[in-house]
């Protein structure tokens, strides 16, 4: 293309509330337009690299055995009132109705409407199994959508789904899924790992996030830097610790005046002691009802962990009332002796003895408490949050905490919407038994966008070659020397016979501008073609990626830049 034609508005303005570089660099470099909050526009660059993520993608899944279908995004409510999720989901379901006053919501997945599709047609285990895959627009009505397109209200998905006759067989689709993800984030030359997730509100047994490490990250994970152990965050086990059987030698339990000492920092400043010595008691009311949660002063409670533990619908901290009513004191101040309320502690509180704890009386704590003696546990379980340096759950090494981003998901949902819409089949013996089903995810728009987190500097993009919008610019020095312009105009007739995508910058500009703006946009490939040079018969090549230039004999460029570019696809 040449780029005095093109539809390319590059720009040095960012909005001021785009934070995350990807967001300002997709802006700057002119792939992306918002139209309103969370809905942006793709410009002909931004759009060109989406085909070709799409593109390795539809390779990938193909490859894994899935076919490709498109699904609508209207969806009518009697499908999700079936699912039972109609009236699960907030205001992020974008619902309206027809002219006919019919009640519909904009896809923001599309789990019931695939099911719907298959109960229709499988009746028999011969048929299966299926994987099926669409590359579709969803719509969440997230309440603050932010960073450009990484978590937009509008957003194309990948996103697939799994039908088995069993349990043996859905495991076979998760893997193929699974080893399917592994390629595509590779061939786009991420550093990612896959983590175990929380399967969330999408019951099922397990599920894995595909996490794309960057410090501007929203998610959390840790691994082991010894073994492949990784997990998000808020999924990750502790290890057991070894109980510490320390001596028994503490002295009897005893109040001790502490005028409004709440937060931990005050209280080890007042009583002199390290927040390892400190028990917290946390009142969470669990589907309306108190329960203490005691972790150790130096540890964070990890409310996924405890909600799932618990099996309740709503977990929440208590509030002031429900604190005073199971502790008789504000929540600074409330403890486990005495508390009216059903107690379980994390099990780094297991052996610990001569602890300090709230005395469930304002402005008094406990000083020399000791577990069993003074209280009792109903319950010990793995409740808090996993720390930097912690020991690997999995082989003892040593746990490192991360930031990353997640592009793809990928879920073992069992029979959670096959058996609530009734997607059976008869099975080898004539038996109906309910499909076994998985679903996976993958952002297209937000992938896009963690590849530029990883892949920039302080001039802009630097693409990997296999999503580059193109792989060479060509910058004549000064079109208005008639030998400059012909050696540009014949390269770029040998580089397009090539099948080598280009852009001519063809521009009444500085050369200056067309350097800015050939490391803004990041094609990988500049070539530029300059008096000195030519006069020598040669022209300068320079790698995006590395800076490196190589002078080339013009006549040789055009199969330089294709044994370059051949060698990295
Ligand atoms: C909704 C709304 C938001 C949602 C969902 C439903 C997330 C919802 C989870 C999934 C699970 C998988 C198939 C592709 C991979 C992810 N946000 N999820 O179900 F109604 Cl408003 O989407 N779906």
């Amino acid at each position: 293309m040449r780029y005095s034609q093109m539809f390319l508005p590059t720009t040095r303005e960012v909005p001021s509330d785009a934070e995350l570089v990807s967001h300002q660099l997709m802006i700057r470099a002119g792939m992306i337009r918002k139209l309103t909050s969370g809905v942006y526009s793709y410009l002909p660059l931004g759009y060109r690299v989406i085909r070709k993520f799409e593109q390795i993608v539809r390779e990938e899944m193909t490859h894994a055995g899935a076919e490709e279908v498109f699904l609508p995004i209207v969806q009518p409510s009697e499908l999700w009132q079936e699912s039972g999720r109609w009236l699960y989901y907030g205001k992020e379901l974008l619902r309206f109705r027809d002219r006919h006053d019919r009640e519909c919501c904009l896809g923001p997945t599309h789990e019931e409407v695939i099911t719907d599709l298959v109960r229709n047609e499988i009746k028999t285990y011969r048929q299966l199994p299926k994987i099926l895959f669409q590359i579709q627009t969803k719509f969440r009505d997230e309440i603050r959508p932010r960073f450009g397109v990484m978590r937009a209200r509008e957003f194309g998905m990948k996103d697939a789904y799994s039908f088995d006759e069993d349990e043996q067989h859905s495991e076979i689709s998760y893997k193929k899924m699974y080893d399917a993800y592994m390629r595509i984030f590779s061939r786009c030359g991420m550093r990612f790992r896959p983590v175990e997730a929380d399967s969330g509100s999408i019951g099922g047994s397990y599920s894995h996030e595909f996490m794309v490490m960057a410090d501007s990250g929203e998610d959390a994970v840790c691994y082991c830097s010894s073994c492949d152990y990784a997990a998000n965050l808020e999924k990750a086990e502790v290890a057991r610790p070894q109980v510490n059987e320390a001596a028994d030698t503490v002295e009897p339990m005893e109040e001790v005046y502490t005028p409004s000492v709440k937060s931990i920092e005050d209280l080890c400043r007042f009583l002199q002691i390290k927040p390892s010595e400190i028990v917290k008691t946390l009142v969470f009311s669990a589907d309306g009802r108190p329960v203490a949660v005691l972790v150790r002063g130096d540890h964070e409670i990890n409310e996924i962990k405890l909600k799932n533990y618990l099996h309740c619908n709503f977990l929440e901290l208590a509030d002031e009332e429900m604190i005073r009513a199971a502790s008789g004191a504000s929540k600074g101040f409330a403890g486990a002796v005495g508390i009216k309320a059903r107690i379980i502690a994390d099990y780094s509180l297991l052996g610990m003895n001569d602890v300090v704890m709230g005395a469930n009386r304002d402005d008094f704590h406990l000083r020399h408490v000791k577990i069993g003696r003074d209280f009792r546990v109903d319950e010990f379980a793995d409740l808090r949050m996993i720390r930097q340096d912690d020991p690997c759950p999995k082989c003892g090494g040593k746990i490192t905490i991360a930031r990353g981003i997640e592009v793809g998901h990928v879920f073992k949902l069992g029979t959670k919407y096959s058996k609530a819409m009734k997607a059976v089949f008869l099975d080898r013996d004539g038996k109906e038994k309910t499909m076994i089903m998985g679903c996976y995810g993958i952002g297209i728009g937000r992938t896009v966008a963690a590849v530029i987190e990883q892949n920039h500097d302080e001039n802009g993009i630097i693409w990997p070659l296999v999503l580059a919008p193109y792989h060479v610019i060509i910058v004549p020095v000064n079109l208005k020397e008639k030998n400059i312009a012909s050696a540009a105009d014949k390269l770029y007739g040998q580089l397009l016979e090539r099948g080598i995508e280009t852009i001519y910058d063809d521009r009444d500009e500085r050369v200056g501008v067309k350097f800015n703006d050939a490391d803004l946009i990041g094609i990988p490939y500049r070539v530029t073609i300059g008096p000195k040079r030519l006069a020598e018969g040669t022209l300068e090549i320079k790698d995006r990626r590395s800076g490196e230039v190589t002078v080339v004999p013009i006549e040789r460029a055009a199969g330089f830049l294709q044994t370059v570019i051949d060698s990295q696809k």
